[in-house]
């Protein structure tokens, strides 16, 4: 594979090699980039296809490394992990596209934060970084793969070990398989969605948790998870069908998985659109329970947002072509709840960073002048029976307890 991509993007088989190690030596493990060992012929089997995957619409201009990931100590320490560095640190996942990037670029921006992009396709993160022209030093792109159980620890492991103290984490990453037929599963065997959206990202907040509180005096830390006006059925978004509800979690007691049980929350058939919601539901009700359990404790503030309807971002990527055609100006022009990515990713930025959106377990939307406000939430939404339930069963899922 290497080979091949050499001669296809007519560099030296040594740039080739350097490229790839300096994804590698970046992570903190020398063996572990994109979650795989690649000292095996099976795993540099793997690193090369993910490597010509995303790269294969366009050649790379200049070498693409990582960087300010901790590495070990007998390579050259990348040049942006500075301990006496003043800006406050941000780790936003799913910060290759959409919302997380138009977030990540307003804030590396601001000359205030250090943005961590916690991405499942480095290349991807890195390229999309400078395409929006986000200054060098202002971000690291370090591999997280949110439907891995596995790659989630070795993110935090590498956080950790890049010395980096850490300000605020957004819940960002999503998927949605509206027109899958079959359910898709992530590495530990859940269904997918809920497993990247809810379960990877319950995992991620929770272990981080004890990295944030232990910042010292600050008062901005933050954990802000992203939720949907479609997870809310006291919207008329949130009553198309199918609507959100999770039931009484059954499915979700037994796992997900398909086997031994449903692979829905509310152990009925799989549905891709309703998994997505469901998902969502389940992340503005983590953020109610994390308020509830940490948030006199630690002061940490912890939030959830519905930041308009951003209907152009890759979220849609699996919908029908006519859905994608007619979604954006449905959204513009009849239900006026368009917004564009730009817009979105300040106004995500607001609850990273505003002083005056630091109120706890707060659900923020936008009115039509892009002035924020508290929304309420669906019953379902705001159930604190169903919050600790979902949160008992998730720490089960996810070995934390
Ligand atoms: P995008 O598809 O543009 O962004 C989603 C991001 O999640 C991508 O960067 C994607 O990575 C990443 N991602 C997906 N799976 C994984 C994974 N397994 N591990 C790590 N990262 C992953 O969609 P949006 O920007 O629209 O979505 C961002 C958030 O906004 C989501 O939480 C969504 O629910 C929410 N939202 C979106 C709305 C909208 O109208 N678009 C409305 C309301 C809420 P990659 O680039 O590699 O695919
Ligand atoms: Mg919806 C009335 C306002 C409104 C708003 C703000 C949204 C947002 N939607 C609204 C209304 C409607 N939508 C109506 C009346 C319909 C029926 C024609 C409709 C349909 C619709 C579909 C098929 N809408 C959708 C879909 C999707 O596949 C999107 C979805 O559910 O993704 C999960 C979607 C969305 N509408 C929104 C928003 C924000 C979405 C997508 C994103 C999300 O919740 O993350």
């Amino acid at each position: 594979a290497g080979v091949s991509y050499a001669i296809r993007y007519n560099i030296s088989r040594a740039d080739y090699v350097q490229r790839v190690t300096s994804g590698i030596t970046a992570s903190v493990q020398p063996s572990a980039f994109l979650g795989t060992k690649i000292s095996v012929c099976k795993g540099a089997s793997v690193l090369s296809r993910a490597v010509s995957a995303s790269i294969s619409r366009q050649p790379l201009v200049a070498p693409i490394r990582a960087q300010g990931v901790a590495a070990p100590a007998d390579t050259k320490a990348p040049t942006t992990t500075k301990k006496t560095d003043t800006k406050s640190t941000v780790i936003i996942t799913g910060a290759s596209s959409g919302l997380g990037l138009a977030t990540a670029k307003v804030l590396a921006d601001s000359g205030e934060w250090h943005v961590i992009m916690a991405c499942r396709d480095f290349l991807k993160a890195e390229r999309a970084a400078r395409a929006v022209g986000m200054p060098k030093d202002s971000y690291t792109v370090i591999h997280c793969d949110l439907s891995s159980l596995n790659s989630v620890k070795q993110f935090v492991d590498n956080v950790r070990q890049s010395g980096r103290p850490l300000d605020v984490l957004v819940c960002n990453a999503a998927v949605y398989l509206p027109t899958a037929k079959e359910p898709r599963y992530t590495a530990d065997g859940f269904e997918l969605s809920v497993g990247t959206n809810h379960l990877g990202h319950f995992l991620l907040a929770n272990m981080l948790m004890e990295d944030i509180q232990h910042k010292e005096n600050d008062t901005n830390r933050r954990v802000i998870i992203v939720g949907s006006i479609t997870g809310n059925t006291n919207t008329i978004a949130g009553n198309v069908p199918p609507k959100a509800n999770l039931g009484d979690l059954r499915g979700l007691a037994g796992g997900l998985d398909g086997v031994r049980s449903s692979v829905m929350i509310d152990g009925g058939e799989f549905d891709g659109a309703k998994a997505y919601k469901d998902s969502k539901v389940c992340n503005m009700l983590t953020m109610q329970e994390m308020h509830r359990r940490f948030h006199e404790k630690t002061g940490v503030t912890f939030a959830s947002l519905y930041p308009g309807c951003i209907a152009t971002t890759g979220l849609f990527r699996e919908h029908y072509q006519l859905f994608r055609t007619l979604f954006p100006p449905f959204q513009k022009y009849i239900t006026k709840g368009y917004v564009s990515e730009e817009e979105a990713g300040k106004r995500l930025a607001q609850v990273v960073s505003d002083p005056t959106l630091n109120k706890s377990g707060v659900y923020w939307s936008w009115n039509n002048q892009s002035n924020s406000f508290e929304n309420e939430l669906s019953q379902e939404a705001s159930d604190a029976e169903k919050a600790k339930k979902l949160w008992e069963i998730s720490e089960k899922l996810v070995n934390l307890s």
